[in-house]
Parts: C-alpha cells; sequence; structure tokens
C-alpha cells in the first residue's frame, strides 16, 4: 500500500456530502452519470482500485475479481447486503470485505411495517383509484373497498436480526402478535418483551401466519427459502411482505398463488430479478410494489455512506474496519 492516497473507485453516485468527504480524504473516481456498471467497466475498476466501493447494482463475481489487480485490497459496500459479492472469491484473494450494518435498520423497518398496513388495508389500491378515476367515486360506502384489520393478527417474521426485531417492536405497537423463524431464538428477555413466539419450524409457523414479513438476508442458504411448497402451505387469507431481497421467495411461485387467491396479496420491495419485475406483480391490485425504497432516506444514505468512509479510513490506517463481513459468517441483517 502506498503512503499517498489510496485510489477509491465509487461505482455509483452517494450522497453530496459522502462524495466531498471521500474525495478529500481519497483519490476518489466518481462516477457522475450514475449508471451502473457493466462488468467490463467493474473488471477495468478492480483492476485499478485500491478500494472498491460497490452497490447492491453491482455483481462483483469470481470473473470481476479474477481481474483485480494487487492493489485491491478493499470492498467497501455501499449497503448492508453483500449477497451480490462473492465472498468466499474475495477471501480467496486476500480482499477483505465491509458492509454498512445498523444505520438503515429503522428505515427499512419503517418501511416494511408500511407495507404490513398498506397491503391489508388496499391503501395503494385507493389512492390510485382516486388518482385514476376520480369521477366515479360517489362517496363512502359501508361495503366498498373493504380490507382487513391489523390489530390483533398474527405477523410471522422470517429472519430475527436487527431489521427483523425492528419490525417486531412496531408491529407489537399495532397490536400484532409476534412469532419469528430464525437459526436461534433471540435473547429470552427480547422474546418476553415482545410477548415473541419462536417456531423452529419455518414450515409449522407459514401455515399459521396472517401475514409473512421476509426479513433474513440473501445468502446461498436462505435462495428460495420461501419455495413454491412453502408458500403454498401459507393461508389463502394471509399476506406476504419482502423488505430483503427479491432471491428469497420464489417469485415465479408467489405471482401463481397470488393469481389463484391461495395468497390474499403482497408487498414488495425487492425483486428476484431486479430491475426486471414479473408484469403479472404489477398487474395484480392485490400486490403492492415498490422499486427497492427500503433504505431510501437521506439520513440513511448519508450514514450508509459515513460507515464506507470510517471502513475505508480504518482500513487503510492498518486496522480492523469495524463492519469487515467474513464469508461464513453471512450476518442477520
Ligand atoms: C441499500 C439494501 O440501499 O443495504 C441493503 O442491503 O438493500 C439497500 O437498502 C442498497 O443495498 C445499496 O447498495
Amino acid at each position: 500500500m502506498s503512503a499517498s492516497k489510496p485510489r477509491v473507485i465509487v461505482t455509483r453516485r452517494l450522497p453530496e456530502r459522502v462524495e466531498t468527504r471521500m474525495c478529500e480524504l481519497f483519490d476518489t473516481e466518481l462516477n457522475i452519470k450514475d449508471r451502473p456498471m457493466s462488468e467490463k467497466q467493474l473488471m477495468d475498476a478492480v483492476a485499478e482500485a485500491d478500494v472498491l466501493v460497490p452497490t447492491v447494482t453491482d455483481i462483483i463475481d469470481e470473473k470481476v475479481l479474477s481481474a483485480a489487480g494487487e492493489n485491491l485490497r478493499l470492498i467497501a459496500n455501499f449497503g448492508t447486503g453483500v449477497d451480490k459479492i462473492d465472498l468466499e472469491a474475495a477471501n480467496t484473494r486476500g480482499i477483505t470485505v465491509t458492509n454498512t450494518p445498523g444505520v438503515l435498520t429503522e428505515d427499512t423497518a419503517d418501511m416494511t411495517m408500511a407495507l404490513i398496513l398498506a397491503v391489508p388495508r388496499r391503501l395503494v389500491q385507493g389512492a390510485v383509484f382516486l388518482q385514476q378515476r376520480v369521477e366515479e367515486w360517489e362517496g363512502w360506502s359501508p361495503t366498498w373497498m373493504l380490507g382487513h384489520r391489523i390489530t390483533g393478527k398474527r405477523l410471522g417474521i422470517v429472519g430475527m436480526g436487527r431489521i427483523g426485531t425492528a419490525v417486531a417492536h412496531r408491529a407489537r405497537a399495532f397490536g400484532m402478535q409476534i412469532h419469528y423463524h430464525n437459526r436461534r431464538p433471540v435473547p429470552a428477555g427480547l422474546e418476553a418483551e415482545l410477548e415473541a413466539t419462536y417456531w423452529d419450524s419455518l414450515d409449522q409457523m407459514l401455515a399459521r401466519m396472517d401475514i409473512v414479513s421476509v426479513n433474513c438476508p440473501h445468502t446461498p442458504a436462505t435462495y428460495h427459502l420461501l419455495s413454491k411448497r412453502r408458500l403454498a402451505l401459507m393461508k389463502p387469507t394471509s399476506y406476504i411482505v419482502n423488505t430483503a431481497r427479491g432471491e428469497v421467495i420464489d417469485e415465479t411461485a408467489l405471482t401463481q398463488l397470488l393469481e389463484k387467491g391461495l395468497i390474499a396479496g403482497a408487498g414488495l420491495d425487492v425483486f428476484e430479478h431486479e430491475p426486471a419485475i414479473n408484469p403479472k406483480l404489477l398487474a395484480n391490485e392485490r400486490v403492492v410494489v415498490l422499486p427497492h425504497l427500503g433504505s431510501a432516506t437521506i439520513e440513511g444514505r448519508e450514514a450508509m455512506g459515513d460507515k464506507v468512509i470510517i471502513n475505508i479510513k480504518m482500513f487503510m490506517d492498518g486496522h480492523l474496519p469495524p463492519d469487515r463481513v467474513l464469508p461464513d459468517t453471512c450476518r442477520d441483517s
């Protein structure tokens, strides 16, 4: 590592304050046009950089990493989910990977709660109706556009990490009953505080929930965790919300079950083949789709950028960066 400023290549535009600070501290190359980089551009970037700062729109796989120059020592991901980075391949090459956990927990949990409310209460359907067909609205009606009550309903959280727990706290305040599936139960004190029920068996939990919220990271172990078989276990009156990663749900199977009325509705902020979305999901009025907005607050994105800077600074100063991610320790987000 040279004593001069490290060469840092950032793959997308970041909040202005973050970019300014990065340019002060490092020899930083920004992506002014903000177009997601092609595989070739990523390969050129890893060949040249000391540090790469990618986002969820960049696939840093074995092929891209095979182009890495000797200089590339750190991939400081702007985001918590590191599923688009081949952690094994990076580790084998001695490249450290960091992420930005913690600072997007509350924003993502808020968006999850918004979807938990929006889908059963037909919030988007009602708003779109007024925007597009206001002339048809004859005023209040006792039986029109009824949804379902949230209070008292069973919420099944898949993945009780930081975000899952933050969702549970919010849902408790709305009077929901908290259930969760996780690799292991949360500490007894937290479970008691949330009056939460732990399900070792995801299958058994799914069959009993009114709303399921996906809050686990996407890893090889969670790819299609919500498979066709498992989705079919859900009650026809139940809803599913996903603010984690599209790949955790078999999107084709979900689309079919929604069309057949075997799942009552869905709130999706993430998609299996992002940015592509199955047109049948878009056309289904019982599905609320959002363009991956979970962490999309100015405060959150600035805090993510600050974390990226701290990780680069610490690493370049010869310390262990605070948010190092190891291949076999994909933490719950
Ligand atoms: C980020 C996310 O904005 O952090 C994550 O894992 O899903 C998003 O909310 C995105 O990943 C940025 O790279």
